[in-house]
């Protein structure tokens, strides 16, 4: 079978729970501070530049953003989700008040939703809304990655020990539910890797 990633197409964006596509599919979300890279992990994954919008103010993706991989003639849809960025401050108090009560129904009644992204700027990582995030998709079962991004901006002995650091905490708050890995959208490091952990998620070969 074809890369199923290179065929991602956008699909819609949800501003409130009506909006969402029927519940049933399997989707993996993306979430992660604003401007940690979600927008640019995804874009690297489906080899597109522009599927996602990138940006460089911060709180761009302002809803959640779905894009469809659906292979042909597979049933039900596989959709990729990318979620807008929380601890952005300039972002109205009640409009991020309203993102928080969206995203919290979404975390915890969506059926579809089969594995957690959480994207983390590797020279900031685990910040408590993070730390949040991924206790979210524990608390679930579901399982869950950490995606270490703009990894190009450390020399490889930096970024060993930063992944090493991550491993280690967060083997001590979730034990071995949480993976972890170093990438970068810039250079495409660790691509493949994420690509497999998603795509088996997803229930797809690539
Ligand atoms: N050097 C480097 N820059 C990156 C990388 N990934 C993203 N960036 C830059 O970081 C900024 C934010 O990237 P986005 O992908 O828009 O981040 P986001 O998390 O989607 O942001 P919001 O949608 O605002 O929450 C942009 O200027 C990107 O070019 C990376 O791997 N390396
Ligand atoms: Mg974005």
């Amino acid at each position: 079978m074809a890369n199923p990633f290179v065929r991602a197409r956008y699909l819609l964006s949800a501003h409130t729970h009506k909006q969402l596509p029927p519940d049933g599919a399997f989707e993996v979300a993306f979430a992660g501070r604003s401007n940690a890279g979600k927008s640019s992990a995804l874009n690297a994954l489906c080899q597109q530049n522009a599927l996602a919008r990138v940006s460089k103010t911060p709180g761009r993706t302002q809803q959640l953003v779905f894009f469809d991989m659906t292979p042909p003639e597979m049933a039900p849809p596989r959709y990729l989700v990318d979620l807008p960025g929380y601890g952005y401050a300039k972002v109205p108090q009640d409009l991020q008040a309203h993102w928080q009560a969206f995203i919290d129904q979404y975390f915890r009644t969506r059926e579809a939703l089969k594995g957690l992204v959480v994207v983390m700027d590797i020279r900031h990582p685990l910040k408590d809304y993070d730390r949040q995030m991924l206790g979210y998709a524990v608390e679930r079962g579901l399982p869950a990655h950490a995606l270490l991004t703009k990894a190009d901006k450390l020399g490889r002995g930096q970024q060993s020990q930063a992944l090493m650091a991550v491993k280690r905490e967060l083997f001590s708050a979730f034990g071995d539910t949480v993976s972890v890995q170093a990438f970068s959208g810039e250079s495409k490091q660790g691509v493949d890797e994420a690509r497999a952990v998603v795509a088996g998620w997803l229930g797809l070969s690539i």
